[in-house]
């Protein structure tokens, strides 16, 4: 029981000087290149067989976080073939998308579920 208690006090002091290191190296990447726009995280909601609104000012780097609301399977599927997300009832998948331009979104299972990405 000794030696637990021991480690448990110690790896907070071990973790410590990482995490500063971390924020700082944060801190300075962003005041050195301002203009480059840090990647987004966006939420397109899938809810009654529809693809929800896209976001307006995707780039390059953005993730989308694709939410099945309906209790049926879907697919976020790329026209281009850049991603398929797989998407069981009630869950959500990830892409991220890696190139500009115009991507068509379907549904494997609903071909008339269609959306657009449109990434710069
Ligand atoms: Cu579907």
């Amino acid at each position: 029981m000794p030696s637990i208690s021991q480690r448990r006090s110690s790896s907070p002091v071990r973790i410590y000087p990482a995490l500063v290191i971390l924020s700082v190296l944060g801190i300075g990447a962003a005041a050195v290149s301002p203009a480059a726009a840090a990647p987004k995280t966006y939420v397109v909601v899938i809810d009654k067989m529809k693809f929800g609104p896209v976001p307006a000012n995707l780039r390059k780097g953005d993730k989308i976080v694709w939410l099945n609301r309906d209790m049926f399977r879907h697919t976020a599927t790329a026209g281009n073939k850049s991603f398929d997300v797989d998407l069981p009832p009630t869950s959500k998948g990830v892409t991220v998308v890696r190139s500009a331009g115009v991507i068509s979104v379907t549904c494997r299972y609903h071909p008339g579920m269609r959306t657009m990405l449109k990434i710069s």
